[in-house]
Order: C-alpha cells, then sequence, then structure tokens
C-alpha cells in the first residue's frame, strides 16, 4: 500500500491511496504514477467520505503536481543555503531571542493543511519545551467560533454526527454555508438523497443567491450578521408552540430558561427587520423545522467568520438541544470544516488557547496530564496569543521571531497590508512552504523548503471526524522535506532531543494516540487510544478510521455519533443551552457597501495550487465583485468594467460582475487573488481586524466599504508565452493557460509609446532580430493591436481599446500553442477573432470538458435540450464530476426564460 516516504527513496510505481488535500469533506484518491513519472488521479470507490466521486478541484489535482515554482531548497536573506546553516540560524536566533526577551516573544503560525503528525510536534515544541503557547493558526480565520460554541455547549470541541446523517435527514439547513462549491462532493451526497427521497427539504440561509441557494427549496437571503435574531426566533418559537422536548431538557441539558428568556422582546415584526426577510419566508422555515424530526443545521463560515459568530453558533446548537436532534441518525448541528485538517489542528490543539489531544490550558489538571505525558520541563501556563493578536504583537515589536508554515498570512488576514508591514519589520520571520514565490515567502529571512502533498505522509481529520492517511506517491523534489523533519531538527538544536526523537510519521503518531488515551478515562472525547498499536506497516496500511476508535479493528463502517446517549462532557455532564443577546441591525453609513468575501469554485485559497492549473482558473479568471444591476447603474459601472473598493484599511481593483444574485448594498468579493496574480486585489487588505470577543476570529465577511466606477483610459487583453516579469499597468490580472498565461489590463494614463509597452511586457529585446512585431492600430478610434512571433511563433498577442476587449480569450490562448504561423494566420491572430467554423465557447462551466456557456445555451436552442442530462449527453459537460451541475441548470434556466419572453414579445 505504501508507496515510501518523502526521505525514503523508492516511490513504487503502483495505485496508492491517499486523501485530497484541498476541504474539509476529505475524499479519498488513489493516484497512480506511471514510468515517466506522471500521475494520474481518481476518486478511491473505498473511501467513505466520497464513494468514488471527486469535485472539479480534486479531479484536477495532477494538474497542480507541475514543479514550476516549487521551493526547492532553503534561502537565507535572499541567498540559496544548506539545511544545516538554515537549522543552525532558525535555532540560534529563536534561542537568543527567548534568552534575551523570554519564551512569549516567539511565535508559531501554522496552519489547517499541515498533516497531524507535522502540528503535534509544532504545538509540543512551542508549548510543552519553548514554554509559551504563542502558537496559533489559520483556523483561528476558520473554526475558532465553533470550536468556542462547541465548548460553550457541550464542555467539549465535539462535532457530533456524520455525513451519513445529511443523507437521512428529512430537512438540512445550509446557514452561511456554499456548499455546492465549498464542499462540493457532501453537496452532491445531499442533492442525491433528495433526488431520492423527494419529501426531503433543503434550507439555504444566505444573503446572496448562491448556487447552493438555487438547489435548495426554500432560501432565505438573510441580511449579514443576523442569524442569532433569526435562530433565537426559532427557539422562541419551538418553545411557543410545544414543539421542545422537555425529557431531554430536564435529564440532558441545564440553561433552557435563561436561554429562552433571553429570545423575548423580538416581536415578529421586529425579527424581519433585523434579518431583512420576508415574515412569510421566516414562518416557512421556523414550521419546517418544528414539524420535521430529522433535521440537520450545516454551518460555516458565514456563521464563524463574524464578530458575533460563537452567538451565532450556540443560538443554533440551542435550537437543536432544546428539540433533543442531536447524536442520533439524521439529527444534529454539523459544522463542516474547511481545510483538509482543521479538525485534526484542533485534535493536537493547534490553537493558542487549546492544549493537545482536546485538552484545556486553562484546566490545571489537563496541564498536569500533558506535563507528565511529556515530561515538558515548561508547559505553557496560560493562553497564547490568537492569530490577529499575534501579528498585533509582531507590528509592536512584542513577538520578535515567528515560524510561519503552510499558510499565507499576507493574503488571508484582515488588515492584511498592516500584517506585510508587521513582517517586514519583524527581526527574524521563518517561512515553511512548498512554493518559491508567495506574497509571505517574499517578506521571510528564513525560507525552508516542504515536501507537499504526494510527496509525504501523515494523517489528516475530516469534518466527520474520520482519520485517513496521506500518503506519498512520489519523492519530494530538490531538498523539500516534511514539516514536521524541519521542526524536529530545530527542537534538537535548542536541546530538547531526547523528547523529539521522531525518524518518521508513525512514530508521531503512535505518541499522538497515546496521549489521548493517556489519563483519559472517558472525560475526554478525543480517544484513538488503541491505534497506538499500528506497528509501521499498520499504519502505513491504516484505513480511514472514525474517532472515538474503541479497538484496533474499529475501522470502517457503521458510523459513528456522539451524545446520543445523552452524556456530555461539561462537569455536570449535560449540554448547556447559552443565553444569546443577538445584536441590533447596525444601519450602514450612507453609501458605504456591505463587503461579503468568500470562494469560487474551482479555486483554492491563495491560488499557489489551482491557480497552475488551465482547467481550474478557466472556470473565474480573474478577481471580481459581485454588485447588484441597481447599484451598478448608480455608480455608472458598466457590465466588465472595474470597481475600487475602499475604506480606511486599503483598497483594491477589480473586475465588476454585475448581478442579482447579491442585495442591492452589498458586494462580494473572492479571497483568492494575490500580488502575484493581479494588481492589487487582496481582498484581506479592506477587511478590518475586528474579531469575536469569545473565540478570536475575524469578521470576515461584513467589512464597510465605498465603491467607486474605475474610469480607465484603456483596457487590454494579452496572451504570453513567458509570465510577464512586470506590468506596467494600474489594473491588471494574470491567469494560467494551456500554453502559458492570459493578461486582463487597464489604466487611467494614457501610454504613450505603445511599442515600447509591449517591448518590455513580453520581455523583447530593442533591435532583436528573430522577433516579428505585428502591429494594427486605429489611434483615433484608440485601438491597438500587436502580435508578436519568435522564429514564426507566437510568443504574445495585445489587445487594446477604449471599452472592456471583446477577443475570445479561448481562442486566443490556444494560439499559443500553435505551430510556426502562415501569414496569413499572423494577420488571424491581428484579427482577435475566431473563424466561422470555432465559435467562442464562452465562459467555461464544466472545467473538466471545458465546455463553456455558449456551447451550453446552443444545446438548449439548437439541440433542444430540455434537462442537465440531454445538455450532457450532447456535450460531455457535467458528466464527470458534477461540480457543474446546477451551473448548467442555471443557463437551462435563463435561455428558457429568455426563449419564453422572446415568444410573448412576437
Ligand atoms: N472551492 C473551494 N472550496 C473550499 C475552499 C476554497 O478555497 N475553495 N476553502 C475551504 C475552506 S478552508 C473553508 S473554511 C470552506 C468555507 O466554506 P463556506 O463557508 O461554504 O464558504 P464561503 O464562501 O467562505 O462562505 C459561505 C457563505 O457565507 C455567506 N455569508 C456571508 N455573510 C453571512 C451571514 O451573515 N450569514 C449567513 N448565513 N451567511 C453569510 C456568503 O455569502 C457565502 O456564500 O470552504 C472549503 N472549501
Ligand atoms: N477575507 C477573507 N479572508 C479569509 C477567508 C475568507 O473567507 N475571507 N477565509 C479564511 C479561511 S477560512 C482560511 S482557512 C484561510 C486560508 O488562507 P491561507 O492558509 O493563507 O491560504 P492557502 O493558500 O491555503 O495557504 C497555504 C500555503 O501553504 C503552502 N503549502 C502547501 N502545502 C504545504 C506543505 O505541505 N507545507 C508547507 N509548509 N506549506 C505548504 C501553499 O503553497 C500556500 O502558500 O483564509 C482566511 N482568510
Ligand atoms: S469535495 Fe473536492 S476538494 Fe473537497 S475533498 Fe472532495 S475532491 Fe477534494
Ligand atoms: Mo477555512
Amino acid at each position: 500500500m505504501n508507496a515510501g516516504t518523502a526521505d525514503g527513496s523508492n516511490p513504487s510505481r503502483q495505485c496508492v491511496k491517499t486523501t485530497c488535500p484541498y476541504c474539509g469533506v476529505g475524499c479519498g484518491v488513489a493516484a497512480t504514477v506511471d514510468e515517466a513519472g506522471n500521475a494520474t488521479i481518481a476518486g478511491d470507490p473505498d473511501h467513505p467520505a466520497n464513494f468514488g466521486r471527486l469535485c472539479s478541484k480534486g479531479a484536477a489535482l495532477a494538474e497542480t503536481l507541475d514543479l514550476d515554482g516549487r521551493l526547492l531548497r532553503p534561502w537565507v536573506d535572499g541567498r540559496p543555503a544548506s539545511w544545516e546553516t538554515a537549522l543552525d540560524l532558525v535555532a540560534r536566533r529563536f534561542a537568543e531571542t527567548i534568552a534575551e526577551h523570554g519564551p512569549d516573544s516567539v511565535a508559531f503560525y501554522v496552519s489547517g493543511q499541515c498533516l497531524t503528525e507535522d502540528y503535534y510536534v509544532a504545538n509540543k515544541l512551542m508549548k510543552g519545551f519553548i514554554g509559551s503557547a504563542n502558537i496559533d493558526t489559520n483556523s483561528r480565520l476558520c473554526m475558532a467560533s465553533t470550536v468556542a460554541g462547541h465548548r460553550r455547549a457541550f464542555g467539549s470541541d465535539t462535532v457530533p454526527g456524520c455525513y451519513t446523517d445529511l443523507e437521512q435527514a428529512d430537512l438540512v439547513v445550509l446557514v452561511g454555508s456554499n456548499l455546492a462549491w465549498c464542499h462540493p462532493v457532501l453537496f452532491q451526497r445531499l442533492v442525491a438523497a433528495r433526488a431520492a427521497r423527494p419529501a426531503m427539504r433543503i434550507v439555504a440561509i444566505d444573503p446572496r443567491r448562491t448556487v447552493t441557494a438555487e438547489e435548495a427549496d426554500l432560501h432565505l437571503a438573510i441580511r449579514p450578521n443576523s442569524d442569532a435574531a433569526l435562530f433565537n426566533g426559532l427557539l422562541a418559537h419551538l418553545a411557543d408552540t410545544g414543539a421542545v422536548d422537555r425529557a431531554f431538557l430536564a435529564a440532558h441539558t441545564e440553561g433552557f430558561d435563561q436561554a429562552l428568556a433571553a429570545t423575548r422582546g423580538l416581536a415578529p415584526a421586529a425579527l424581519a427587520d433585523a434579518t431583512g426577510l420576508d415574515p412569510a419566508a421566516i414562518a416557512r422555515f421556523y414550521a419546517l423545522f418544528r414539524e420535521t424530526r430529522r433535521v440537520v443545521t450545516v454551518f460555516s463560515q458565514g456563521v464563524n467568520q463574524s464578530t458575533g459568530g460563537t452567538d451565532k453558533v450556540n443560538a443554533i446548537l440551542n435550537c437543536h438541544l432544546a428539540t433533543g436532534r442531536i447524536g442520533r441518525p439524521g439529527t444534529g448541528p454539523f459544522s463542516v470544516t474547511g481545510q483538509p485538517n482543521a479538525m485534526g489542528g484542533r485534535e493536537v490543539g493547534g490553537l493558542a488557547n487549546q492544549l493537545a489531544a482536546h485538552m484545556e490550558i486553562e484546566n490545571p489538571a489537563h496541564r498536569d496530564v500533558v506535563r507528565r505525558f511529556w515530561n515538558a520541563p515548561r508547559l505553557a501556563e496560560r493562553p497564547g496569543l490568537k492569530a490577529v493578536e499575534l501579528f498585533q504583537a509582531i507590528e509592536a515589536g512584542r513577538v520578535k521571531a515567528v515560524w510561519i508554515m503552510c499558510t499565507n498570512p499576507a493574503d488571508s488576514l484582515p488588515e492584511a497590508d498592516r500584517v506585510v508591514a508587521a513582517l517586514r519589520a519583524c527581526p527574524f520571520v521563518v517561512v515553511s512552504e512548498a512554493m518559491a514565490d508567495t506574497d509571505t515567502t517574499r517578506l521571510a529571512d528564513v525560507l525552508l523548503p516542504a515536501a507537499a502533498w504526494g510527496e509525504k505522509d501523515g494523517t489528516v481529520t475530516n469534518s466527520e471526524r474520520r482519520i485517513s492517511r496521506q500518503r506519498a506517491f512520489r519523492r519530494a523534489p530538490g531538498e523539500a522535506r516534511p514539516d514536521w523533519w524541519a521542526l524536529t531538527r530545530v527542537a534538537c538544536r535548542l536541546g530538547f532531543a531526547d523528547a523529539f526523537p521522531y525518524r518518521n510519521a508513525a512514530e508521531i503518531f503512535r505518541e499522538h494516540a497515546a496521549l489521548s488515551e493517556f489519563d483519559n478515562d472517558g472525560s475526554r472525547d478525543f480517544d484513538i487510544g488503541p491505534l497506538v498499536g499500528l506497528s509501521d506497516a499498520a499504519y502505513d496500511a491504516m484505513a480511514p478510521v472514525q474517532w472515538p476508535v474503541r479497538d484496533l479493528g474499529d475501522t470502517g463502517l457503521p458510523d459513528r455519533r456522539l451524545f446520543g446517549d445523552g452524556r456530555f462532557f461539561t462537569p455536570s455532564g449535560k449540554a448547556r443551552l447559552i443565553p444569546i443577546a443577538a445584536p441590533q441591525p447596525v444601519p450602514m453609513p450612507e453609501r458605504m457597501f456591505v463587503l461579503n468575501t468568500g470562494r469560487v469554485r474551482d479555486h483554492w485559497h491563495t491560488l499557489t495550487r489551482t491557480g497552475l492549473s488551465p482547467r481550474l482558473t478557466a472556470h473565474l479568471a480573474e478577481p471580481f465583485a459581485e454588485i447588484h444591476p441597481d447599484d451598478a447603474h448608480r455608480l455608472g459601472a458598466s457590465e466588465a468594467g472595474l470597481l475600487r473598493i475602499k475604506n480606511s484599511r486599503g483598497a483594491i481593483l477589480v473586475r465588476a460582475l454585475v448581478t442579482d444574485r447579491v442585495q442591492p448594498g452589498s458586494v462580494f468579493v473572492p479571497m483568492h487573488w494575490t500580488d502575484r496574480f493581479a494588481s492589487a486585489a487582496r481582498v484581506d487588505a479592506v477587511v478590518p481586524a475586528d474579531t469575536d470577543p469569545i473565540s478570536g476570529q475575524p469578521g470576515s465577511k461584513a467589512a464597510a466599504v465605498r465603491v467607486e466606477a474605475y474610469r480607465p483610459a484603456w483596457y487590454g487583453f494579452a496572451v504570453l508565452a513567458e509570465r510577464p516579469r512586470a506590468v506596467d499597468a494600474t489594473y491588471w490580472a494574470l491567469a494560467k493557460v494551456h500554453d502559458g498565461w492570459k493578461l486582463e489590463l487597464a489604466d487611467a494614463a494614457p501610454v504613450s509609446d505603445w511599442p515600447a509597452w509591449v517591448r518590455t511586457l513580453m520581455g523583447i529585446a530593442v533591435g532583436e532580430r528573430s522577433v516579428d512585431l505585428l502591429a494594427y492600430r486605429d489611434a483615433e478610434a484608440g485601438i491597438h493591436r500587436f502580435a508578436a512571433f519568435r522564429n514564426d511563433r507566437l510568443i504574445g498577442a495585445l489587445f487594446v481599446g477604449p471599452d472592456p476587449v471583446a477577443v475570445s480569450r479561448g481562442w486566443a490562448a490556444e494560439r499559443l500553442g500553435d505551430g510556426p504561423a502562415e501569414p496569413r494566420q499572423r494577420f488571424a491572430v491581428l484579427a482577435g477573432r475566431a473563424g466561422g467554423d470555432s465559435p467562442d465557447p464562452g465562459a467555461i462551466v464544466c472545467s473538466c470538458f471545458a465546455v463553456g456557456a455558449n456551447r451550453i445555451a446552443a444545446a438548449v436552442t439548437g439541440q433542444g435540450c430540455a434537462s442537465v442530462d440531454e445538455i450532457g449527453a450532447v456535450t460531455n459537460a457535467g458528466t464527470n464530476c458534477g461540480s457543474c451541475r446546477s451551473e448548467i441548470q442555471r443557463i437551462l434556466d435563463h435561455v428558457r426564460r429568455h426563449d419564453a419572453t422572446l415568444e410573448k414579445a412576437g
């Protein structure tokens, strides 16, 4: 089964089962590597998360394995260095800083994408041996409010349910979750279950009409941050209609009366006002919840990423506890985790206010357990700095050395420009990365090359508590090493060799398992004790296993839930309902917009991986802001024009996507674009660092911003064989295409010497003989077109005009792959148009088969397709991973509506 480790020397050629490195669904994948070293990726039919399915990102994994851009060796102060030199320096600077300023002057900032073994070692080193709890993780930006909410209600950070609950429920409520795009395989399981059992209902609560909301039976386009009011209202409604489970409440919970009392005083009219919802829609949702025994409430970043996120979580949990809808098949609150190992990070205690193995740092008994188990000389006694505070402490000079691992805080933390400045001023910054050039690696004193997915061994835990192996199927390139190895080597240099003797991931995993059962008499939820007994070979072969684990043979199905017995991990054993004071709606200052942020279907976070795949990039290739047509009209912003979005924190410049999917007064911008891919599209530059008072999680989804139309003097579009070194334009956005790059451009300042500008962009030396630069210009109309050929092959083309350029992107990009061009073909490039024989496919909808919106519309109008399946039959669209099926439905509906209108008009 195993293919050797990153440091092993014998990666085999057989099929290796591993786990997808993207979202928290945690799908099993099977990787096959051929003799030439090329990997093929398929879904693992035996994995209980996906049973063989993959979404568009998982299906395109092989395209992201290119070594281009990888960090292949350590660097110190901008120069290549050996591991010895780099590790010596890291250890020396950390030791000196600790000696001079104490353990709290250093910090680690890690990630929910670290494997459990990496995470365990980082946490042990900081909390047990350096003696500070200054280790926090990007999970602070992601799951912290859920962790805090779980602990308040259950006494432990427990996700009680299983994926099968979504299939067995009669009502699934999705709160602040764009499940169709962010947990696609789980969403497909849900939609398939509803197709099989049409009585099942899906409710989506989201200010935007997402693809998820369009699939739902009921969409509540809630006012941002009013979820707590909505669920408080639900609790009151359940109590008033006699729908609470009095027996369950009495036997297994406390705090119901206080929680209920806190919901009083919000009359139906006020509730409608607070939530911005139609009272009839609220009533329908409440009735569905009341009348349905099997209810699962799935929640995600629309809940967590809020300055009232913890309260939102508890408002939801209150309703499930009040009705006893927890711990039984088809019921329960279900926090779906984002990153592949968000759960594993919580299990090892990676957050600054946790300990390890789900123990609490504030609890002296827990500290005693961990101190004895680790034989720790100076266990941290109090919580460390949470992510936002941590970077503010760096800014203030209180933290003087930081080690960042597997995350890109220069882009993903709020007030990101301040984060960049803080890191620039920080005396010592270490970054462990897989990629050489990110917005964060640019700020590092020491860069440590990390073995990436497919090259390293370890475990991850998915949203349903299932631990799966990630296995290496190819050798780590260059000098890249697993993160746990770098941490271990530094620990040894700091004098802790005895406590960090690890030679492989299995040894670390066994220790982690041993801690979970150490002095654990059933008082702690996280227990995988029996796995201590795994040999190296058994660890290599380990099948996915859901915790708690009771014995070694405990893998696979059936599903395991917690709390079905009504026992919780509070001192009294009873769950707590929490009184929630729902915040009053705060009116937006005049002419300000609410900035909502989040994800798109085919990209992952800061684009370091999905940005390498032309197929994934084709879906949405540019940073954009969804804006309502009324607002766009009022601002004088045209379709495909540009928007400047700004506030006192910073500013971004993105494409306008005019759509009534967002409500008037709000804009939605994805979090993905960085300075590597766009001139100014790091959305966290305009997100204020306001946090939830309990969890410390930033409110990433409701910044107050100003929005203006940006009016350039010219717009441009280019295709380039080589990535440009620098782009001299106020707006640019770069995206990978098959044989090069495509580039969107705009600027308010006119260009006086276009040929010179083009040469700089395309890296053509003045007088370079092998290059022919063809030009077409209509200076009066502001139109400039260039096509450059080196040895008769197209190396770049640029199209400039006073309006957004209408050239077919796909067609132009394909010309880069063409062989030597005849004169006639060269002029066709300049004309920038597909001939009649190759129609423009339109924006790519199906990334698996590169089927565009125009092609899908043509299948409806021209070929009479009347369903998503019929469209699939003639175009292939939607027939592989299925991630785009909802979008195909949307186009189908749109074309039909349009046709109907035309018929009426005719
Ligand atoms: N394609 C893709 N999938 C991913 C990721 C990715 O980068 N790309 N990242 C993974 C990670 S780490 C995470 S954490 C998850 C996140 O998964 P999700 O939470 O589903 O994704 P988001 O797009 O961040 O936000 C979800 C929705 O919250 C809505 N929202 C905003 N404000 C509110 C509010 O006040 N109330 C309610 N009810 N809703 C609100 C937004 O409109 C948005 O549609 O996705 C994971 N999966
Ligand atoms: N405005 C706004 N901001 C947000 C969010 C939002 O919705 N809105 N979402 C937040 C959430 S939920 C999350 S999870 C974060 C995500 O934000 P980040 O964690 O900053 O984003 P990633 O791009 O996933 O960064 C992971 C980095 O690790 C590198 N890497 C990959 N594999 C390895 C490895 O094995 N070892 C090492 N050392 N490095 C590796 C990748 O190249 C990449 O640079 O963003 C948060 N920020
Ligand atoms: S749903 Fe997609 S991104 Fe998430 S784990 Fe599965 S294949 Fe990977
Ligand atoms: Mo996340």
